[in-house]
């Protein structure tokens, strides 16, 4: 079983509190509607050291491809937690992982990777659940009847399970054709269910976990072509037609022959225009040095440009672990150094690998810093907003911490998960220390989250954070 637990997201949709969405029930429509992540002002004046923390000043999440056989390494661990702000499991979500038999589940790999994540404050990506590849033999056996019912459990059961834990699921992987024709991909989906099938399954993933966002994810939809088109005219019909689809991600595998293209931002823009967040959810850039350096700056500089692009995720973290590796297509090498690639990425997100300010208690390269706090607004509607607070420990280990978060009347919090709150006599200061989260490894970070109604702006102060 995975741990449940509450949680903010950094993707949007609401956290599974038992309490928080009593009192957010009747909202559910306008979170649904939400435009996007918010940027807001910080805490900390001088530049994040890290892409999770750079990304978060940001508003937005940077998240990685994890595979659960490598979170026993150290050093695998160590840079994903200091690193990331979200997870997607590179495969074991995938359809032949957990259902490899007809009705027969198995969590145990995708569970590990999402306790882990959860154990450290990141958000989760859910990858993917229809989707013509690494799906077993049983289903493209299935007769049409069968194969929409199958279909449909496998989205109910594996959403199920992990509601509440995904801040944004790939709901349909891949399913157009590449090249000028603009058609739909052959699949037992497509060939036996016709177009009807990805709609279908939008709609079962948003009757199962209306919190979560739904995505279609897809590759060569970079930039404006055939392929896009085809995506775009689908997601457009989908938001004229009330069709459930909240974002769309774009994978962006990139290499000599499959450039970062010249319209990247334009075409981000493009769809986030049709009212969907977008995502880029599978970076690599074959390469290296400075070109491969500039490819990842031009990446991030697109996704900031783009108020909608609420995240970037790249497709594994040391090069040895890529899916092509050859490529070395990822931000650090085969022993765990930052590349040029990382430096431009970081730079891009306006953090530096080198924050090192021995006059700022805050900084989290200075040694025995305590800890940082950094705000990001994770959702906001008409009349309120749900806040995060990204807690990071410095240089050394902590057992606790406590933040002062300032509202300004009439704004009134309703709820807190993740963080245990007291308050002051004026009832708009509340100290928020640890409810289970207080122990922090150096460099690792938690979170908690609030819900504030009474107005969606100002955002909070947030104050210092206090390490013990
Ligand atoms: O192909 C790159 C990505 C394209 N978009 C969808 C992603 O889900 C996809 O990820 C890759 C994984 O990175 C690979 O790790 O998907 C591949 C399969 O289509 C994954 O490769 C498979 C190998 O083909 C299998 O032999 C292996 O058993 O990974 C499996 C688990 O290690």
């Amino acid at each position: 079983m995975i741990r449940k637990r509450t949680r903010t997201r950094a993707g949007g949709g609401t956290p599974a509190h038992g309490r928080l969405r009593a009192v957010l029930g009747a909202t559910t429509t306008a979170l649904l509607t939400v435009t996007a992540l918010a940027a807001l002002p910080q805490t900390t004046a001088h530049a994040a050291g890290t892409l999770g923390a750079a990304a978060a000043e940001k508003g937005r999440y940077f998240g990685a491809a994890v595979a659960a056989n490598h979170l026993g390494e150290a050093q695998y661990a160590a840079t994903l937690n200091r690193e990331f702000s979200s997870v997607t499991p590179e495969n074991e979500m995938k359809w032949d992982a957990v259902e490899p038999n007809r009705g027969s589940f198995s969590f145990s790999r995708a569970d590990q990777i999402v306790n882990h994540a959860r154990s450290q404050g990141m958000d989760v990506r859910g990858h993917t659940l229809v989707w013509h590849s690494q799906l077993p033999g049983w289903v493209s056996g299935l007769g049409a009847s069968d194969l929409r019912s199958a279909m449909n459990n496998h989205i109910t059961q594996v959403m199920t399970h992990y509601k509440g834990e995904i801040h944004s699921w790939d709901v349909v992987n891949e399913a157009f054709q590449d090249g000028g024709s603009g058609a739909r991909r052959s699949s037992p989906f497509q060939d036996k269910l016709g177009n009807g099938f990805i709609e279908e399954a939008f709609r079962t993933a948003r009757a199962t976990d209306p919190a979560a966002k739904l995505c279609y994810n897809d590759y060569n939809t970079d930039g404006v072509n055939a392929k896009s088109n085809a995506v775009y005219d689908m997601v457009k019909d989908f938001k004229s037609r009330g069709v459930p689809i909240d974002c769309v991600g774009f994978q962006s595998h990139f290499n000599p022959n499959s450039p970062v293209p010249s319209d990247y931002r334009a075409n981000l823009q493009r769809f986030a225009d049709l009212g969907v967040d977008v995502q880029i959810t599978e970076l690599d850039i074959e390469g290296s040095g400075q070109a491969q350096a500039t490819n990842y700056g031009n990446v991030v500089r697109a996704c900031l440009a783009v108020t909608r692009c609420t995240g970037i995720t790249v497709w594994g973290i040391p090069d040895k672990y890529s899916w092509r590796s050859s490529g070395t297509p990822l931000l650090f090498d085969d022993n765990y150094n930052k590349k040029p690639a990382y430096d431009a990425a970081l730079s891009a997100l306006g953090g530096t690998t080198d924050p090192d300010d021995p006059d700022d208690p805050d900084d989290p390269g200075t040694p025995g810093a305590g800890c940082t706090a950094t705000y990001t607004t994770a959702e906001q509607w008409g009349s309120g907003y749900n806040g995060k607070v990204t807690i990071t420990a410095g240089s050394s280990p902590i057992t606790g911490w406590s933040v002062d978060v300032t509202m300004t009347s009439p704004q009134k919090v309703l709820s807190v998960w993740n963080g245990s709150p007291t308050w002051d006599s004026s009832g708009n200061v509340m100290t928020v220390r640890p409810s289970w989260n207080g122990s922090l490894a150096a460099g690792a970070s938690t979170s908690f989250g609030f819900t504030v109604s009474g107005g969606a702006s100002p955002p909070p102060q947030v104050g210092a954070c206090t390490a013990s």
